[in-house]
């Protein structure tokens, strides 16, 4: 285990003095992402939520380190094996590199650089085993002093190695060049009568340092807004190449739309609202022409992630946006920067395409997208869901009045009531703050006359055709969880 983890920091630490987009280490989760299929990436998001991404990388370097107990335990006995284990390693690990969207002859050197490390370690730490029967003590010795001087030799290098990555010079540039944008600023202000300011509920307005953060990017892309294009092909007129300086140059509007993912549970947190700032998608797709027959866009990020969005949502007047600010900034670097997709009415996997540098105008007869391939519906059309915020779930209050509240959204269509009920009881009307448009969350909250004893307390929002929220459950997978939310308190 020992010489697995001098490997991987051998790797890591090369990778960083080559300055590489990814490391082997990255690029083999990224393929064990990939590669998940569809039901078993959504058990585990559900289990752990926004953690995935470092469970993915901990699964990874857990599983080398256990290989490496493997190989070392052959290394005495099975020397071939040993060394068939260790190719096969370095083979699977340059596969990954090399079959990511930027491989790079470097990152196969830092893998079988790994490997190389690797075998090194064991024939210094091994070596002197083999031939120990004359003095088993000494040689006991030796190998607790040559692999405490190994250990604390990867600890140093694996300081070091990630000392460099952190101060890439991509990273630098980008940062740099994302602090130096000066996009018009608008001053975001929260509509009159939006935020009811309940004590204990979230925000109206989502910061950006508290929005949800969904993809499947181990390590977001970093891309210079001088040097990012939008290469629009397929069924259209005239293919187009846009650059962030065009879009600045069309003006930007501004839109409030709250964004969702279809991984969100019943009273889950996968929902943030914000305002946007960017060019409407119809503009341009007016600007290159779309062919007869088309009915969808492929849109696909720098990192070769895809999304199939239906035409008729980015072309019936809605606030579709390739958005280049939220909430007044230029996009965080997680979120899509330079450039992303916000479209109101859709869950996130297809419409919010973040990091997009490209767009096919096709029909979804002809592809499926990421998710779509691993069983998700081709169409994520946001269900009506309300979620109850206070009080909390689980806690306890004080018999009499008692505020509940929370938030609901019928994206692009509307809410125009929430309600809310007690074990079962009559539901009873909540009262709703302002929304700007169709398209965000909307606050309520109510007041309870609460007994004692322990009680269940259900919402239900209702949208503006009047059609009430499902009361059946349905789970995330394939196109969005439904169900009342539900919290338990005790009223004491
Ligand atoms: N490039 C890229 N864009 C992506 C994704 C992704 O995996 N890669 N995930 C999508 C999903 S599933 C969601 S819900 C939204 C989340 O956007 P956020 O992280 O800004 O909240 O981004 C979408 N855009
Ligand atoms: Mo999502």
């Amino acid at each position: 285990m020992l010489a697995a983890a001098a490997s991987m920091v051998a790797s890591e630490g090369l990778s960083a003095l080559l300055d590489l987009r990814e490391s082997p280490v990255v690029s083999v989760g990224q393929s064990v992402i990939a590669l998940t299929p569809g039901p078993i990436a959504h058990a585990i998001i559900e289990v752990v939520g926004t953690k995935d991404k470092p469970l993915a990388v901990a699964s990874v370097v857990v599983a080398i380190l256990l290989l490496g107990a493997v190989v070392g335990r052959w290394w005495l006995t099975r020397r071939l094996a040993a060394f068939a284990l260790v190719s096969l390693l370095v083979v699977l690990a340059a596969a990954a590199v090399l079959t990511r969207p930027y491989a790079s002859p470097q990152g196969v050197f830092a893998a079988v650089a790994g490997g190389f490390v690797l075998v090194a370690v064991l024939q210094l730490l091994l070596a002197p085993r083999a031939n120990a029967h004359a003095a088993p003590d000494a040689s006991r010795r030796t190998f607790i002093r040559t692999a405490a001087l190994i250990a604390v030799a990867t600890a140093v290098v694996g300081g070091a190695g990630q000392a460099l990555a952190s101060r890439r010079r991509r990273r630098q540039t980008v940062e740099r060049a994302r602090a130096a944008l000066r996009i018009p600023a608008r001053p975001v202000e929260v509509p009159a009568g939006a935020d009811l300011q309940v004590a204990g509920q979230q925000p109206w307005l989502t910061s950006n340092r508290d929005f949800y953060r969904i993809d499947t990017a181990l390590q977001a892309p970093l891309i210079d807004p001088s040097e990012w294009r939008l290469r629009i092909t397929g069924m259209v007129d005239r293919e187009l190449t846009l650059s962030y300086q065009d879009l600045l140059d069309r003006g930007l509007t501004d839109a409030w739309i709250t964004i969702c993912c279809v991984s969100n549970v019943v009273g889950g947190e996968l929902i943030g609202n914000t305002v946007w700032g960017g060019v409407p998608i119809k503009s341009i797709l007016d600007e290159v022409g779309i062919r007869p027959g088309a009915d969808a866009l492929l849109s696909t990020s720098e990192d070769g992630w895809t999304c199939g969005t239906p035409l008729d949502a980015l072309t019936d007047g809605r606030d579709a946006l390739l958005a280049l600010t939220m909430n007044g900034e230029p996009l965080p670097v997680p979120h899509g920067f330079p450039v992303r997709q916000v479209v109101p009415g859709l869950y996130g996997y297809v419409s919010a395409t973040k990091w997009v540098t490209e767009w096919k105008v096709t029909r979804f007869d002809d592809f499926e997208a990421f998710w779509t391939q691993r069983g998700w519906g081709e169409r994520g059309p946001i269900k009506t869901e309300s979620r109850i915020d206070v009080p909390r779930d689980g806690g306890t209050v004080d018999a009499g009045t008692v505020t509940v509240a929370g938030v609901a959204w019928a994206q692009h269509t509307g809410v125009e009531g929430v309600e809310f009920r007690v074990d079962g009881g009559p539901w009873q009307k909540a009262r709703l703050g302002a929304a700007p448009s169709v398209d965000t969350w909307v606050q309520w909250t109510a007041d309870w006359d609460a007994e004692p004893g322990d009680h269940a307390i259900e919402a239900r929002a209702t949208d503006a055709t009047g059609k009430p929220q499902t009361d059946a459950v349905a789970d995330v997978l394939p196109d969005g969880a439904t169900g009342y939310p539900r919290i338990s308190v005790r009223v004491s």
